[in-house]
């Protein structure tokens, strides 16, 4: 069985608010389905984060028809997880969903319950892809696999982080991680039985093995939604499955748009840096971000500013931010011309973690959600115990009706 592994497309995304990055984001996807489609392909596999938003719009909804159908037409599948972008919030429905009502995907799982599909390919081989959302990655953990009988090889497919990788590629601290997520997310902890690992959820690219030697993989997002997520590459993995063998590798995508970083010391070294950019090798007009050490006095900073406003009306760059006129700059010697993050969303999860007495938040959470899969709340109104821990949580806060 062949396939390709991609993560992140964040369909419906428009970094910092431009039309032309929202276009990279659906250039990205198309790219990825190209790429399927060339390499013959028997599935896509999509860890999550297919679309930015629960309620993605028309455009997104579009990018995704347009370039599904070419792959069903392809008699390519395409399975996905649900990613926390895409999960379900008030109406139950997630837009993952609404692809597969019309037949151009199959979701494994985009709830707290994982899901499997046994694909068969031409030359009888059965491989079983176990998918996690990011709603059931603890259960990726747990080693107690479907027991289908006659599988060949098993896959994973997840939307989580793992705090080996996370440490590395996020520098998030390991002890924050495990407090964060979770002390068992590490690759180490992976059971026996799968041959891939199939991640998605941190948007740069990463790979680990479990303690069994399965390869653990993070294709990376198919864009940097921002700086911090740059990476100079960006891919999707190309694997190659058979009994008792995987083979993996990198293809590189080439429709990601490109970012020019400067991290100088002076303005001098700003201006010489962008005079000797040879604009011709970008397919894109890039992202300019710069950082400059030791503080910019206000005339140096007006002369980057306009050699980049002049850039940008010459359609050399897309993009930059433009100067702090206060605050640290000086003071602190360092000044940072950086884009302005668009990437504000708030995980209700982590909100309502945050509130609640452990035990009490994984209920709350899927209500908010709107899902009563397992009869919650009729679970929470027999729950003497839990009832007492939320009055005593709240018996402290003035009810409505005191004012
Ligand atoms: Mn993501």
């Amino acid at each position: 069985m062949r396939f390709i592994h991609v993560s992140d497309t964040h369909l419906g995304a428009a970094p910092y608010g431009l039309i032309d990055r929202e276009r990279d984001i659906y250039e990205a996807f198309k790219e990825v389905v190209d790429i399927a489609i060339a390499h013959k392909v028997d599935a896509v596999l999509h860890a999550g984060d297919m679309f930015h938003d629960s309620n993605p719009k028309a455009a997104a909804y579009l990018s995704a028809f347009k370039h599904l159908s070419r792959l069903r037409s392809s008699g390519i599948d395409f399975y996905v997880v649900a990613g926390n972008h895409e999960t379900i919030k008030a109406t139950g429905v997630s837009p993952l969903r609404v692809l597969e009502a019309l037949d151009l995907a199959r979701v494994l799982s985009d709830s707290s319950t994982p899901g499997s599909v046994v694909f068969e390919d031409g030359s009888g081989l059965k491989v079983e892809v176990v998918g996690f959302s990011h709603r059931a990655f603890d259960r990726l953990f747990i080693d107690r696999l479907s027991g289908r009988d006659g599988i060949d090889a098993r896959v994973a497919l997840a939307h989580t982080i793992l705090c080996d990788a996370a440490s590395i590629v996020m520098k998030i601290s390991e002890s924050r991680c495990r407090e964060d997520i979770s002390g068992s997310a590490y690759s180490i902890n992976i059971p026996k039985g799968y041959s891939y690992i199939a991640l998605g959820d941190l948007h740069k690219n990463w790979e680990g093995r479990t303690r069994y030697g399965a390869p653990v993989i993070y294709p990376g997002s198919t864009e940097a939604l921002n700086v911090s997520e740059y990476m100079d590459k960006r891919y999707v993995y190309l694997v190659e499955l058979d009994r008792g063998f995987v083979d993996y590798r990198r293809v590189e995508l080439r429709s990601p748009r490109p970012w020019i970083i400067i991290d100088a010391e002076t303005a001098r070294e700003v201006i010489e840096r962008l005079n000797s950019v040879s604009w011709g090798v970008f397919s894109k007009e890039p992202i300019v971000y710069i950082t400059v050490k030791g503080g910019l006095s206000r005339i140096d900073k007006d002369r980057i500013v306009s050699l980049l406003n002049s850039l940008r009306s010459e359609g050399k760059i897309l993009y930059y931010r433009g100067p702090l006129t206060a605050g640290r700059d000086v003071d602190s010697g360092y000044l940072a011309i950086e884009p302005k993050e668009d990437y504000t969303s708030v995980d209700i999860e982590d909100v309502i973690k945050n509130i609640f007495p452990e035990d009490a938040s994984r209920y709350i959470v899927d209500i908010v959600e709107g899902l009563d899969e397992d009869g919650i709340i009729s679970r929470l109104v027999e729950d003497k115990g839990l009832l007492d821990k939320l009055y005593k949580r709240f018996s402290g806060v003035r009810r409505l009706d005191d004012y």
